[in-house]
């Protein structure tokens, strides 16, 4: 049976015999040499996907008796010859070339990289062709990541809770390490690096400071020494306030030297076991965590001391802009842009920015954030979700890809027509700037890693889209469902097309029109529209949704809180202009009346009645695919999915008439005839 705990990695027999029988004579000897244990472990991962696919024991050679060439360029001997000086150039540091050449008139295919890394990575991607069914004859690959730092950040605990984690515990055995690794951190490490992950935030962005502690440093370099083969280095999150909390010092302010000098000795601490360590995440003043201003001081002042600290090692430090705080009278979406946008330029060139797709928090949709475009001259890295915390945790099935490219295809006209949030990521605009994507972390100790079978898609997209975030999610989702389940078109075909369906069906049946933060305040997994009094506004719906009896919406214009003021006039005008704003962004930007006639015809109040019925039922559409393609998958595998999809409908339903009903008190008006009236 098929417990999902191979991921895409399942290497499973190919089915076609002509084309095992194609790719066996194409991988028959392999020069493979393996001087260091990225390279080892790269070679390893051949001879168990090869053994895998086509069922052999593969066979190794020297260079002229084999039809497979793999190594660093110099490796292999055909930098010049058949690489030209270009592609070296483009692929970098961790990029690949996968070409098919010509040895002794015979035809060859070399896997090359300029590092290690490169050739651990070209590894995987000669893999996946073979995994998703692509010809090995005459290859032209060069490929290398877009963006430099792409990282999952765990939520996880010391105690192995994690927060906002709905697939287990943490997979970080804190008591058994650093005398223990875990097999599990070795698939853990390979599924990263098959999809270009480099790096790893071990624990929560609510840090708890004995993270910093010797003793769990300790058990964090054992974690560093098993991935770093991998290509993955480790992060850690930190509490600003460490200097008093773990250091005895009397305050954390920044620019106090005893505090500048305690954190830089802690670095070297941890640089001393960790050459590699990847630097520090923070979240500061935000939800009550400490941080620079709690000492009159700004974020830059903040993230440049504990810059400073880790440069010397080439570290980073990801410096979030989640940043609010109830007591500012003002639209909580508004508080990141006005906190960020005066320090622009003033980050060291070590510190990114990391944004989140949207400006409140992770929602099924948002309006990008205003802060992409607005910080020219600072790194900034976007964050998104792959934990369902806003889109029903782990039972409900949700290919995130598309949100993810919604914020990367859009337009913040910062450097006029065309200025995408994916294009300043890349560094596009300004080339000095390091570049990111992080990933909040869905990975537990559930047998299958993310809970659902299909959330492990929202890591494979997550790490997909780091590396090249103009990918399509259609692209990436038929790669996983091949490498997942299997190349049959049958089966690939209608399931694709309900992944790519499935997050506008949950935005549907929970926050349909721009409507956002209605999820139940305790867990945001069901609906509470009706939430209130729970001590901060901007943890209640009735915050965002204004409903009244006159209508209902966020009024985020000039005549409201005049959030659009913080998007370059070309976006402020197309979102504040009703004639323009998309129907998916009215009650984000617009409060209107229940009788505003949409472009649909129909009035504001039916249109939403609408798209909470057809959220519903395009769920119920989705169970009818899935019990379709029944003879293709795994019964055990189909058997969890099923079972999940029918908790998946009646949440669809319970969110449909929560919010249906709890809307009709203030529309006060009928629920269209042609619709199952809610009970
Ligand atoms: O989405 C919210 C979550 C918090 C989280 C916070 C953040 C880690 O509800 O649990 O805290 O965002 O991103 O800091």
């Amino acid at each position: 049976a098929d417990n999902g705990y191979e991921l895409w990695l399942k290497y499973k027999h190919i089915q076609n015999p002509a084309v095992e029988t194609r790719y066996r004579s194409q991988v028959n000897g392999i020069y493979f040499p393996s001087n260091t244990d990225r390279l080892l472990v790269a070679r390893k991962e051949l001879v168990r996907g090869l053994g895998g696919l086509l069922n052999i024991q593969p066979k190794f050679a020297s260079i002229d008796q084999s039809s497979l060439i793999v190594g660093t360029i110099p490796q292999t001997g055909w930098a010049g010859r058949t690489i030209d000086a270009s592609s070296i150039q483009t692929i970098g540091n961790e990029g690949y070339i996968i070409k098919t050449i010509k040895q002794n008139g015979k035809s060859v295919i070399l896997i090359a990289g300029n590092t290690d890394t490169g050739v651990l990575y070209g590894t995987f991607a000669f893999l996946k062709l073979m995994q998703t069914g692509k010809s090995l004859d005459n290859l032209n690959i060069v490929d290398y990541p877009k963006t430099s730092y792409r990282v999952l950040d765990h939520w996880d605990n010391p105690d192995r809770s994690v927060e906002r984690g709905y697939a287990g515990f943490s997979i970080w055995n804190w008591h058994k390490l650093p005398g223990y690794i875990d097999p599990r951190y070795i698939d853990y490490a390979r599924a990263n690096a098959s999809v270009g992950i480099n790096g790893s935030v071990l624990n929560n962005v609510n840090a708890n400071v004995q993270m910093l502690s010797p003793f769990y440093l300790a058990k964090v370099k054992a974690l560093a020494d098993a991935f770093r083969p991998y290509g993955i280095r480790v992060y850690l999150a930190v509490k600003f306030s460490s200097p008093v909390e773990l250091g005895g010092l009397k305050t954390a302010d920044p620019l106090d030297t005893a505090v500048q000098r305690w954190w830089k000795s802690k670095a070297d601490e941890i640089y001393r076991a960790i050459p590699d360590f990847g630097g520090f995440l923070v979240k500061a003043n935000s939800e009550g965590q400490p941080g620079p201003q709690t000492y009159g001081r700004n974020h830059a002042e903040g993230a440049n001391m504990l810059a400073d600290a880790v440069a010397p090692h080439h570290g980073i430090v990801m410096w979030r802009a989640f940043v609010y705080d109830h007591k500012v009278p003002d639209d909580r979406a508004k508080q990141a842009y006005n906190e960020f946008t005066p320090l622009d330029g003033k980050f060291r060139p070590n510190v990114m920015v990391q944004v989140k797709n949207g400006p409140i928090d992770f929602q099924p949709r948002e309006p990008f954030h205003p802060l992409f475009g607005a910080l020219p001259n600072t790194p900034i890295m976007l964050e998104v979700q792959l934990t369902q915390e806003y889109l029903g945790f782990s039972t409900n099935l949700v290919y995130e890809a598309p949100l993810f490219k919604e914020v990367l295809n859009s337009d913040t006209y910062a450097n006029g027509k065309g200025t995408t949030v994916s294009k300043i990521l890349q560094g596009k605009y300004n080339p000095k700037l390091i570049t990111g994507m992080a990933g909040v972390a869905n990975i537990g100790t559930d047998l299958n890693w993310c809970g659902h079978p299909f959330a492990q898609a929202n890591w494979y997209c997550f790490g997909r889209l780091a590396w090249n975030p103009d990918q399509t999610s259609a692209e990436i989702a038929d790669d996983w469902l091949k490498m997942t389940f299997t190349n049959d078109q049958r089966f690939v075909g209608p399931v694709k097309q309900e992944m790519l369906q499935s997050r506008e069906n949950t935005v549907n049946y929970m926050t349909p029109l721009g409507l956002h933060h209605i999820m139940s305040a305790n867990g945001h997994y069901g609906p509470g529209p009706w939430t209130d009094n729970i001590g901060r506004a901007d943890w209640t719906a009735v915050y965002y949704h204004k409903a009244d009896t006159n209508g209902v919406g966020f009024d985020r214009t000039a005549t409201g809180s005049n959030a659009l003021g913080q998007y370059r006039p070309e976006v402020a005008k197309y979102y504040g202009d009703l004639a323009t704003c998309p129907d998916e962004y009215l009650l984000w930007f617009h409060h209107l009346s229940w009788n505003y006639k949409m472009r649909s015809g129909k009035t504001l109040w039916d249109e939403m009645v609408h798209h909470y019925y057809e959220g519903a039922d395009s769920v119920k559409h989705m169970q009818q695919v899935w019990n379709s393609v029944q003879p293709y998958v795994d019964p055990e595998l189909h058997d969890e999915v099923k079972q999940l999809m029918a908790v998946q409908y009646a949440e669809a339903i319970r969110w449909r008439n929560s919010c249906v009903l709890y809307f009709q008190t203030f529309s006060r008006k009928p629920i269209p005839a042609v619709y199952p009236q809610p009970e």
